[in-house]
């Protein structure tokens, strides 16, 4: 064997140096030269069953341990299906660096086998793409990379890797680049700027500070609950693809529309604020915003108009900690504890009418005992109906949802990655059955791997969000296109080698959970479940 230093070594050596510990990833004829660096450098591929479920892992651990998420694919078709995953991690804000191979840059233009203009492909959903112009260039394109998907308001980055650029020799000295130690940044938020927000709320009757996805990873909420702590003002997240009917937000609306000064710190102007119009928010209500992206002030600026008092462009990590170095200014607790009452309102207890099957806040309201069981537990929800009970249901200090993309689909492969980033905690994957079918396969990347946890398929037998669609915009007898089987989801995970459980009744969700943790197995509970609309907005915070 040869020990020329090819771009593969270089490209591998890059990603350690930056501190890039594992790499989810799906062979390929293009890659396998990496495959083979990595044999040298230490670095653990965690090989998938779909290229998008590789990306979703790599964004789970994005979004868990605050390092840069890596995922790796073939060229052609694996490259089209990770793709597909960039949006959730995009609109999610969460670093994600998607390497694929390519066809070898000699035969560009040539019809070469699965050739494809992957950079142009994957330019929407991501920050940057682009492909590597050769093998000198692969170490420094790949720091890039990194620093990109980190910095500013984080986000995904494509890098596309000609086959012969992977194997081609560079110099080992020359091409080594050194580790990208920190992210481009946004720039910091300068004192003055920070003295004057915090006035701005400290004069306000109602304010709110709204923050985005990237707040929102475990440290970034214990970030984001000092600020609220320091200032006084509410401190509301947002993260879910239903907006402002974020389930987990309960009567949320109800303050906002309330609200006198809102400061978006890193938060989008967008349709989950119903951009910013009544009645969702006052048509008197003042804006300030700090954001790292200058697109986002210039589309507040237009939407807005003259409610927007400030914009600054910052960094949002630098501008909490900024904020919280100012003087505290009194704040109005009452009004605090009404946006805290709002946030944790919800609707009564619902029971199944139903022999055999469970209410979906029959099916998660018992796991909660099991989550507060451990510090670190993870708690992982998926989009459609059952996923919203999960979220009105459930909390746990780490928590991932699909996010404001609200693509169906990654939960099952985000447990995958969780467990690796939480060791030791009960990692719990909730998804209706329709979702649990994008990447079924991955319990067997969990089982090879070893890395236990439970994934409760709420199994109504349908595709329930859409169905509820059709319920009421079209009337009970003109719904099409949605039914499922009541198929046994616990079944094809024990035929992979994991462990699965049907639950009928309410009674049986936490034993057979407890069950399934204690196997230390990857395993599926299947709720049989009443397909009923996710949970509405309770009318009065209940304090
Ligand atoms: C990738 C993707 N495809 C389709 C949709 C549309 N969609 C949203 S929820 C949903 C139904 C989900 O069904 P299931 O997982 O069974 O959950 P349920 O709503 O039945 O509880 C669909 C098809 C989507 N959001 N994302
Ligand atoms: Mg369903």
């Amino acid at each position: 064997m040869s020990k020329v230093y090819r771009g593969a070594d270089a490209l591998v050596r890059t990603l350690a140096q930056a501190g890039v510990r594992r790499v989810f990833t799906l062979s390929g004829n293009h890659i396998m030269s990496v495959f083979d660096a990595c044999l040298d450098q230490g670095i653990s591929l965690v090989h998938t069953r779909h290229e998008a479920a590789a990306v979703h892992m790599a964004d789970a651990w994005a979004r868990l341990t605050g390092e840069v998420g890596v995922a790796m694919v073939t060229g052609g078709p694996g490259h089209a299906n990770a793709v597909a995953a960039l949006y959730t991690a995009q609109m999610s804000e969460s670093p994600v660096v998607l390497l694929s191979g390519q066809a070898p840059e000699a035969e560009r233009g040539l019809g070469a086998f699965q050739e494809m203009r992957q950079a142009d492909m994957a330019a929407p959903v991501t920050k940057a793409s682009w492909s590597s112009a050769g093998a000198a260039a692969i170490a420094g394109d790949a720091c890039a990379a990194i620093g990109l998907a980190l910095g500013g308001r984080p986000g995904p980055v494509h890098l596309s890797l000609p086959s012969d650029a992977l194997e081609g020799a560079c110099e080992t000295s020359r091409h080594a680049a050194a580790p990208p130690s920190v992210a481009v940044r946004a720039p910091l938020l300068a004192a003055d700027s920070a003295a004057k927000v915090v006035d701005w709320l400290a004069d306000a009757k109602r304010p709110l500070i709204l923050c985005g996805p990237a707040s929102l990873t475990p440290r970034g909420r214990r970030t984001v609950a000092a600020l609220e702590e320091h200032t006084g003002v509410p401190v509301v997240g947002m993260e879910s693809p239903r907006g402002i009917s974020d389930p987990s937000l309960g009567a949320f609306p109800e303050v906002l529309a309330q609200a006198d000064r809102i400061l978006l710190l890193g938060k989008r102007l967008d349709f989950t604020l119903k951009f910013g119009r009544a009645p969702a928010i006052a048509a008197r209500c003042g804006f300030v915003q700090i954001d790292p992206d200058d697109d986002e002030i210039h589309r507040s600026r237009r939407v807005l108009g003259e409610r927007l008092a400030l914009a600054v462009r910052a960094d949002t990590a630098g501008a909490i900690k900024q904020l919280c170095a100012q003087p505290t200014r009194s704040a109005a607790d009452d009004w605090r504890n009404e946006v805290h009452a709002a946030l944790r309102a919800r609707g009564p207890a619902q029971a199944s009418a139903t022999a055999g099957v469970l209410h979906p806040w029959e099916a998660c309201t018992p796991l909660q005992e099991i989550l507060d069981s451990d510090p670190r537990s993870v708690l992982v929800c998926d989009g459609g109906e059952f996923g919203q009970w999960a979220q009105a249901c459930l909390h746990a200090p780490n928590r991932l949802i699909n996010g404001p993309a609200g693509a169906i689909g990654g939960a099952l492969p985000m447990a995958v990655a969780a467990r690796l980033a939480v060791p030791d905690a009960p990692v719990i994957a909730l998804m209706g059955d329709g979702t649990a079918g994008f990447h079924i396969a991955e319990f067997d990347t969990a089982l090879r791997y070893k890395l236990p946890f439970v994934a409760i398929v709420g199994n109504d037998a349908r595709w329930n969000a859409e169905y509820q669609i059709q319920l009421k915009t079209y009337g009970k007898h003109r719904t099409i296109g949605c039914e499922l089987l009541p198929s046994r989801y616990d079944h094809v995970c024990a035929a992979f080698g994991g462990y699965g459980e049907l639950v009928e009744t309410g009674d049986q969700v936490a034993a057979a959970t407890r069950r399934a943790l204690a196997c230390g197995r990857a395993a599926c509970i299947n709720v049989a479940l009443e397909g009923a609309p996710a949970p509405a907005m309770p009318r009065r915070p209940l304090v």
